[in-house]
This record gives structure tokens, sequence and C-alpha cells, in this order.
């Protein structure tokens, strides 16, 4: 690592120099650079989630200048290209990695952090001279240059060049999460979702540290994944979407293209293949897979709980060991999560004979089950985790699962559910978990809430967004934000850290960063947005 200490006068002239460059007029000669900074300064109070923690040290400024080069030896390159990804389109600047002669003010990345941080854990140092971001892992380094950009003023997220000056605060925070698997979920079988929609969530999703990317892509209204041993799941089962609009759905290749998007954005890929119900799709492709040999026309409504697999049929087990040897094959995460919920056309008894005959083909594919709270009546193995989705803070389900070792991941549809409305007046989502503002996503504790399930049992947290009512990128970004950062936040941060008055007011400077990086977000009244 190397860095070349300069004076704090030359690094202001570089400032308003590299300023110039850039934006051409806007910062006009004799302008004080100090009133420039104050107005784009950032600080170490409004980092979401919150760090572990923060020691500001206001003597110790740096300034991102175009001579600044970024130092990611080894392995840690990769993250030191992304990060100069971040920097250049709004800086203007070269921002080289690894330069053959490194720049004046750097920016390391080294995989020489403290064992004590964990996979996924931080040290990231601010001084006048150099900023530094130390971890045991690149997802480390990662989730700490996520920090690092919020600490450079909200013009850093801009498409286009800004003018600067580029300050970020002096000091230093050490950070890790509270949660190994901080999730957001998406639905592209209700309506479906370009390959490029989903990456440019996976982009907004990651500077929040959710590092699982839950993919619905199998419901009644579309078969969304292209599976070659079933090519009618696709070939018709997917031609539709709710409404009647044309679907849509993923080749293997374009599948393959969003794990491997989200792996550089240190993010594992969890598909869902919902069974035994939610599949009508399914069912309208191939006739043979229905009890009674007739397949039903496809469905553009949105209601749930009408349809099934034949629980009876060897057919059917047949089918769904092609899709999950398939799906497995194309997976590199450890999970597989196989729906379960909403059955209501299945009994009881032939629910936990069809999910005791497809847990154990999941693990025959090298994969641990998740799945909806429901399917825990079959009673999954230690290495199950249950997805908890009630509105209530408890089922006797979890507590069944837990005693036999298995995990939580908690998404109380009342909280995380990012298709509910804020309030009346929301225009899109649904409401039947209720309004959930920003306050209400917010205030619940992951690691106590769940009756019956202590922290140990809970596995994580995830944020679902089905799409009954949502169709574009704008409609899921409404949805999103701010309630997916305060989700994520409840995940990532200590227990002692979450605190609603600092939440919003830290949650305030991001307004201006996510209007920057041109995505929309819905302006909760609850939150004293900064401009
Ligand atoms: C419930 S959450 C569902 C979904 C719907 C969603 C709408 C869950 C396990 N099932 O089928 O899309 O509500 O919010």
């Amino acid at each position: 690592m190397s860095a070349r200490p300069r004076s704090r006068a030359a690094k202001a002239g570089l400032a308003v120099a590299g300023a110039l460059l850039v934006a051409g007029t806007a910062v006009p000669a004799g302008a004080d650079p100090t009133t420039t900074a104050d107005r784009a300064a950032s600080t170490m109070d409004t980092i979401v989630p919150a760090p572990e923690s923060v020691k500001p040290n206001p003597a110790a400024d740096f300034e991102l200048t175009a001579q600044t080069a970024i130092l990611a030896p080894g392995e840690a390159a990769g993250v030191g290209e992304y990060l100069a990804g971040v920097l250049r389109p709004s800086t203007g600047f070269p921002v080289p990695v690894n330069p053959a002669l490194p720049g004046t003010g750097d920016i390391a990345l080294a995989l020489d952090g403290d064992p004590a941080l964990g996979p996924q854990g931080y040290r990231l140092q601010v001084a006048d001279e150099a900023v530094r971001v130390h971890a045991t892992s690149t997802d480390g380094l990662f989730n700490g240059v996520q920090t690092l950009r919020q600490l450079l003023p909200a013009g850093i997220e801009s498409p286009t060049a800004q003018p600067g000056p580029w300050t970020m605060p002096g000091g230093e925070i050490t950070d890790k999460p509270r949660f190994g698997h901080r999730s957001a979920q998406l639905d592209p079988a209700r309506h479906f979702f370009t390959v490029d929609m989903v990456k440019r969530y996976i982009d907004q999703v990651a500077k929040y540290k959710i590092n699982k990317l839950h993919l619905h892509l199998t419901d009644d209204q579309g078969w969304r994944l292209q599976i070659n041993s079933w090519p009618r799941l696709t070939e018709f089962g997917a031609q539709t979407e709710v409404g009647g609009t044309p679907g849509g759905y993923y080749t293997q290749q374009d599948y393959t293209e969003i794990v491997n998007y989200a792996a550089s954005r240190h993010m594992t890929v969890i598909p869902e293949i919902d069974m035994p119900g939610h599949t009508n799709a399914a069912l309208s492709s191939y006739a043979e897979l229905n009890c009674d040999g007739v397949a039903p026309p496809p469905y553009t409504g949105i209601d749930v709980g009408f349809s099934s697999l034949c629980v009876n049929k060897d057919i059917t087990y047949t089918f769904v060991e092609d899709v999950i040897r398939e799906v497995a094959a194309l997976t590199p995460g450890p999970y597989l999560h196989i729906g379960g919920d909403e059955a209501h056309s299945t009994t009881d008894e032939d629910y936990v004979a069809f999910m005791s005959k497809v847990l154990p083909l999941v693990e025959k594919y090298g994969k641990k089950p998740l799945g909806w709270h429901e399917y825990g009546k079959a009673a999954p193995k230690g290495d199950a985790v249950l997805q908890f989705w009630g509105t209530t803070n408890g089922d006797p389900l979890l507590n069944e699962a837990v005693a036999r070792g298995n995990e939580v991941l908690a998404s109380p549809a009342n909280k995380t559910y990012l298709d509910m409305k804020y309030d009346e007046n929301t225009p899109l989502g649904l409401q039947w978990a209720g309004f959930i503002e920003v306050a209400d996503a917010y205030g619940w504790d992951p690691g106590s809430y769940l009756q019956g399930v202590p922290e140990e049992s809970v596995l994580g947290v995830e944020a679902p967004m089905f799409s009954e009512t949502l169709e574009t990128s704008q409609h899921i970004e409404f949805m999103a934000f701010p309630r997916l950062p305060a989700i994520a936040e409840l995940g990532w941060s200590p227990k002692g850290a979450l605190n609603w008055e600092s939440f919003k007011n830290r949650l305030a400077a991001h307004g201006p960063r996510l209007a920057a990086s041109g995505q929309d977000f819905y302006r909760s009244p609850q939150i004293p947005w900064q401009e």
C-alpha cells in the first residue's frame, strides 16, 4: 500500500481544479471552496445501515481528486474496479486501479483485515493522505466500499459528471453485520421483469449491503425460467402475466447472467420454484400434471390458492425432480426455495406427503431447502430454513422448527412486504397485510420479534416484493425505497444502534443520493428529507 501525504492546501486546490475540469463553470473563480464543500459535504452520521462503530476525526478529511488512484492488489482488484466504476462517471476523474505509478490521493483496498470482523466485516479509515479499507474477504471489502461511497457527497451517485469537491470526512469505521443473510425478493412471475430490470435492482439494493436475491420464478400467472426437459413451461406457460399483457421468461443463459451479475455485487441468488400450489402456469402447460388430465387455461388474475400439482401421480415427481436438477445445476448458491405457501387446494395430508418426497430431492441435488413457513408441517430436516411471512409475531410451526434445529428467515408481511401500500393514498400495491409506512417497516427487532425464536435461530431478514401491481422499475423503486434500507438496517446493524430518530435523520441524507442516481423513491412525510 503506498500513499503519499500532501498538504491540505494543495488538496483543496486540486479539488477546485477538478471541479472546474469536470463541470466547466461549476465553481466560479474566486468562490470560496469551503462553502461549496459544506453544501455538498457528507458526514459519518448518515450511513445506512448504521455501522457498529464510528469514530469521526474532523482533522483528517480526505479529498478525492483527479490524481486519486485505487490500490487493490490480488483478489481485491475486482472490488477496486467496481469502486472505480462508481467513482468515474460522477467525478469525471480517471481513477486508475493499480496503476504502475500510484496517484497522490490513494484509496487502498486490502485483504489484511482483522479476523474478528468475520467474512463480511471491514474497517474503513479515512485520513487526509489516504483512505483504506481492510477486510478478510472480498465480501468485506465490497461492504466497506458501500460505506465509502456514502461518505462522498450525494452527487457521487450521478451517472453524469458533477462539480466537486469530493470530500470524505476523516475518521474510522469498524463494522460487521448482525445477521449474515439479508435478502431482497423480486417476483417476475406476476409481472415479468427483464434481465436489465433485475440488474438495476441488484445495484440499488447492494448499496444497502443486501447480500441475497430471492427470485420468485414461478407462479399461477407465469413460469419464468426455461427448463430444458419441460420446454412448454416457458414456450406456453410464460406467455402472459397479470392483466393479460405479454409475459416473458429467462433463458438458462439469462438466468446465469443474473446469477453472475449478482455475484459481481457479492450477492447470492436464491431461486424459488413455488409448489405444490401457485402452479397454474405449469398445469396449463402440461395436461398430464393435472389429476384429471385436463390442462386449465392460463391465469391472469391475482387470486391465490386455487392450483395444485397432483400429489398422487408419479409424473409429478418426475417433473419436480427434473426441475430441481436443472435449477440446482444453474445455481451456485446453497439454497433452493420450494415455496409451499398458500396450498389451499391441497389437503394437509397430501401437502405433507408431497413435501416429504420433494425435500430429499433438494438434498439429492446438493442444495439446502428454503420454504415459506407452512412447509414446517412436513418437519424438514435441520438444515432447512423456514421463511416466516405471517402478520403476527410467531407461529407454532416456527417453535417446532427451532426445536428441530431449523433456522428462520424473518419476513413478517406487515413489516417487510414492500408490495404493501405505505398508506391509503399509495397508488400501487396491496393492503392485505396492512399499510406499511417507513416507521412500521423499521419498528421491530428481528432477533426478538418472533415468539420462541431466539436470535441464534434467526438466519436473517428479507424484504419481499410481490408484483401483482408492479410492472416497471419505477414501480419497484417507489415501493422499495425507502423501506428496503429500513429492513437492511435491521439485518445489518447492532441491536443497540436501532433507533428510529437516528434512522430517520440518517435516511434523510439518502434522498439526494437516491435522486442523484436517477431512481425513484417515496418521499415519505415521516422523513425530514434533505434537499
Ligand atoms: C402472499 S407471501 C403470497 C403471494 C402474494 C403476496 C402478495 C406468500 C408466501 N404468498 O402469493 O403474491 O401475498 O402480497
